[in-house]
């Protein structure tokens, strides 16, 4: 049989540069800072290094509003630079992929500045051009359809240069291409091409669930957020020929994953099947998106029953074809301990649980910064501490145009803002906690002082170390990277148990997802089992407790 592919066996970890760590005392993570930081990285054990965007931008969104795909923003750093970063990456055994955020571009990209100057230009429709629409009975003219952007307001901006509205399903910063153009789509694989070329081992895609629309919704009327409208006719055709146009002739190890908010197991499947030659792997938002109410800043409490049974169908769906990415924390997701652990008194022991349930997964694990040293969710005072745009938007929106109590939504903000995840990497307990000399871009969070790298690593009770076991255990044993997986006691309100095979070896993964003591019948039957890892220095080999410590997790095997 074909050998499995080399990220079966591989975690990726994500950087968020801005955030990273400062090697210039500007107040911004740069290049300089991960140079500076490949041994944490290398010793973590982590194969794949994904940068969130680094390219020139306005940074609206942080870097997702790219206005040169082929350089570095001087912020970050140089193209010399990232060069030798690639190589260092590479000296580490290790592989460095980069964002390609291709379903929109900055608005002061030069392929923008050109479409918006007349209706005639060459790369007028390289966007998303409509006319205005006239109001049935009168003569305003508004939006060509009602469609909402993911951070709030509508979809369309009017430009009085040529008297239309252009697409953006994010920022009025972040115009939408027009991926039905040929010329767009060769451009994109051009550059994608010049980076593989540069020694870039593969692409993380933004929204790339989102590039292929629904004509007939853009001229249509349904009032629709922009998420909403993914998963458009031509997808699969436009992933193929992305495939065939930059990877096919490849003989390199690369990794394509394609976060695509929104996705079905079913989608998944077709997507990542390798037969179809289309991506290695999705970001899907099933199991990031239970909690939410009548929106993302109404977070519910946690419905562990609901988490597990959509865990297991992920599991299931792609289990005979296909591939799952894991994660549970990135830029744009509230820090794990504190969302689904318990970030005071439990901090090591949710963080290590959580961590041992996603890793101990089938599929590709993704850790993303600071989640190995348990950091955790910000107290943040007021709205003015906060930086991202979704966030900002959205209080003035809910606040000032919906009537909602300012208390309620900085309540929400603080639960699920991605602000949550930006704050700066906590390497010490020195000033700005190492992150910077300088004056950071976003304040450290307070608890840096006793959640930092360095103290975590000289504890007893380690989440870097745990997370390197965890790591090593992917690499030494197949039946943990590519086993079957069997979810069990799905209805249990607590308790999450799952039991790996492959071949004759077998793993069982029990955890107490609770502050309250749980006694586990089900041990009773693993009781010839080896203990191979627990998060609270349980000794006892074979499954002689039957009761679990809060969010006291162990792994058991049986050859
Ligand atoms: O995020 C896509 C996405 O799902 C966003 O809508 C985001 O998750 C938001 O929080 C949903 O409420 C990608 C990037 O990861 C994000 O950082 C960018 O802001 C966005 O696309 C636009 O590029």
């Amino acid at each position: 049989a074909e050998q499995p592919a080399w990220w079966t066996r591989a975690v990726v970890y994500q950087i968020y540069l801005r955030s990273f760590a400062d090697s210039n005392g500007d107040g911004f993570g740069d290049i300089g800072g991960i140079r500076s930081k490949l041994d944490h990285l290398a010793e973590l054990g982590v194969d794949v290094l994904w940068l969130s965007p680094i390219y020139p931008s306005p940074q609206h969104d942080n870097g997702y509003d790219i206005s040169d795909y082929e350089d570095v923003d001087p912020l970050f750093g140089s193209l010399e630079e990232l060069d030798l970063l690639i190589a260092e990456t590479h000296a580490r055994g290790m592989k460095l992929v980069m964002d390609l955020v291709v379903n929109h571009t900055s608005d002061e990209h030069p392929w923008f500045v050109e479409s918006r100057s007349s209706l005639s230009n060459p790369k007028r429709d390289w966007y998303w051009w409509r006319s205005p629409r006239q109001v049935a009975g009168s003569d305003v003219l508004v939006e060509p359809n009602e469609w909402r952007s993911a951070f709030s307001g509508p979809a369309w901006t009017f430009d009085a240069t040529t008297g239309e509205y252009y697409l953006h399903l994010f920022a009025p910063q972040q115009p939408d291409l027009n991926w039905e153009n040929p010329e767009v789509r060769e451009a994109v694989y051009a550059m994608m091409n010049r980076w593989l070329d540069r020694g870039v081992d593969g692409f993380r895609m933004d929204v790339i669930n989102l590039v292929s629309k629904r004509l007939e919704h853009i001229d249509g009327r349904e009032p629709v957020s922009g998420l909403g409208f993914s998963m458009g006719p031509r997808l699969h055709e436009f992933m193929r020929e992305m495939h065939e146009a930059v990877f096919a002739s490849r003989s390199g190890e690369y990794l394509t994953v394609g976060e695509m908010p929104g996705v079905t197991v079913e989608e998944a499947r077709l997507f990542t099947d390798p037969a179809r030659r289309e991506l290695d792997m999705v970001f899907q938002f099933e199991h990031v998106s239970l909690d939410q109410g009548v929106d993302k800043f109404h977070p519910l409490p946690l419905d562990l029953v609901a988490l597990k049974a959509s865990l297991g169908r992920w599991q299931e769906g792609l289990a005979e074809a296909g591939w799952n990415s894991l994660y549970l924390n990135n830029h744009d997701q509230p820090r794990l301990v504190s969302r689904f652990g318990d970030d005071g008194q439990y901090r090591y022991e949710s963080a290590t649980l959580w961590a041992t349930l996603l890793h101990l997964q089938r599929g590709t694990p993704y850790i993303y910064q600071g989640e190995e040293i348990g950091m955790t969710n910000v107290p943040f005072a007021s709205i003015d501490d906060f930086r991202d745009l979704e966030s900002v938007n959205y209080y003035r929106e809910a606040v000032r145009e919906r009537g909602f109590s300012a208390d309620v939504v900085l309540d929400g903000l603080r639960k699920m803002s991605r602000d949550n995840a930006r704050t700066p990497v906590q390497w010490d307990g020195s000033a700005q906690a190492g992150f910077t000399a300088g004056e950071p871009w976003i304040p450290v969070n307070p608890n840096y002082v006793d959640v930092n790298a360095e103290a975590d690593r000289a504890s007893e009770r380690s989440v870097f170390a745990f997370y390197q076991r965890l790591i090593a255990l992917r690499h030494a044993e197949d039946v943990v990277a590519v086993g079957d997986l069997t979810m069990l006691e799905i209805e249990h309100p607590t308790l999450y148990a799952a039991a790996r095979s492959l071949g004759g070896v077998r793993l069982l993964v029990v955890g107490n997802v609770s502050g309250e003591e749980l006694e586990v019948p089900l041990l009773a039957e693993w009781g010839g089992a080896t203990l191979v890892l627990s998060n609270t220095g349980t000794t006892a080999s074979g499954a002689s407790i039957t009761s679990l410590a809060p969010w006291e997790v162990r792994v058991y095997r049986v050859a």
